[in-house]
């Protein structure tokens, strides 16, 4: 695999599934595959559970790994080409990433949607010059329009607790005090869609997702009728997409959070969420702590589909 940024870079989700409960079962199997192979992250952007997991993920194939946060340290990068660099901008990405390409073997890019110009967030500027100009294989640890790590994870998480045959899945918009991306949900989409579960998206009128990312799911704007049989509930805020409010916050209403309430409507429902989260805005302390939470091990499960990524990657070296 020499580019992981979206669902199709992974090709069967079967065996993709498989392979990660294979690692789960012993992540120790393959300790000689990452051996003097450097892994190195580049974070734009903050990380927790990212930058542990994936750093963790490594180290169970024997990688050795270097972290650089662009924000704290490095110079400052201009990313346009063309532009007059007489600003604060030090280092042209177009220098930056060969140079970052001659340290390492594989290359992880952490580069959020800057939410001002949907035309520039969506053609994926950034990770996109990552993957052409850096002759390493390059993982998305989120970029503008999707985070295919976090969905590979929710993916093995829904696989694991899952008991039926087709798992009703319900993506709810939640609300947020500040603008999201809608990296999180374009993703669980796209994976959720390639899944072929039953697959409903629930969120106020304005908040509609690009339709390329909605793809056969149901549109749902009643969140307590989406809500209702549901086996799964995965919640996440998002800022609107449709112009001109792109990158907006048009609505905080507290209505729409998760509470024990509704989860009632469901069918025994597992709750969902890809941290981090805001208590008592997005859900309530009740179905977080619930026992029906499935937040922890959704998080832990970030080192396997890591390292799915990473194993998959070593091998195409
Ligand atoms: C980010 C987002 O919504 O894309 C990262 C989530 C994994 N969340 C925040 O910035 C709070
Ligand atoms: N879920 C997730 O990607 O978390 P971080 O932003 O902490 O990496």
């Amino acid at each position: 695999m020499r580019k992981f940024t979206d669902v199709t870079d992974i090709g069967s989700l079967r065996q993709a599934v498989d392979e990660a409960f294979e690692i789960k079962r012993d992540r120790f199997a393959h300790t000689d595959l990452g051996k003097n192979h450097t892994l190195l992250m580049i974070f734009f952007n903050s990380s927790l559970r990212t930058r542990l997991s994936t750093q963790k993920a490594a180290m169970n194939l024997g990688m050795n790994v270097i972290v650089l946060d662009v924000n704290q340290g490095a110079w400052k990068l201009e990313t346009e080409r063309g532009v007059i660099m007489d600003g604060d901008k030090a280092e042209h990405l177009l220098e930056a990433i060969p140079v970052m390409g001659s340290y390492c073997d594989i290359i992880g890019v952490r580069a959020f949607a800057g939410l001002k110009d949907r035309d520039e967030d969506y053609g994926e500027r950034v990770i996109s010059q990552f993957i052409r100009h850096s002759g390493r294989p390059v993982f998305s640890m989120e970029a503008a329009t999707r985070h295919p790590l976090q969905s590979f994870a929710d993916l093995i998480t829904i696989e694991e607790f899952n008991t039926v045959e087709r798992p009703k899945v319900v993506l709810t918009w939640a609300p947020h005090p500040k603008a999201l991306p809608q990296a999180v949900p374009n993703s669980f989409a796209e994976w959720m869609n390639a899944a072929d579960y039953d697959f409903v998206i629930t969120h106020p009128h304005g908040y509609e997702l690009a339709p390329e990312f909605v793809g056969n799911a149901t549109v749902e704007y009643d969140q307590r009728r989406a809500f209702e049989g549901a086996h799964f509930i995965y919640a996440k805020n998002w800022s609107a997409y449709n112009a001109p409010d792109y990158g907006k916050v048009l609505n905080t209403d507290r209505s729409w959070m998760v509470d024990e309430e509704k989860m009632r409507l469901t069918d025994n429902a597992f709750f969902m969420h890809c941290l981090p989260v805001r208590r008592n805005m997005i859900v309530s302390d009740a179905v977080i702590e619930s026992e029906r939470s499935l937040v922890i091990p959704q998080a832990a499960n970030r080192e396997i589909s890591a390292q799915v990524v990473l194993k998959r990657m070593l091998e195409s070296l």
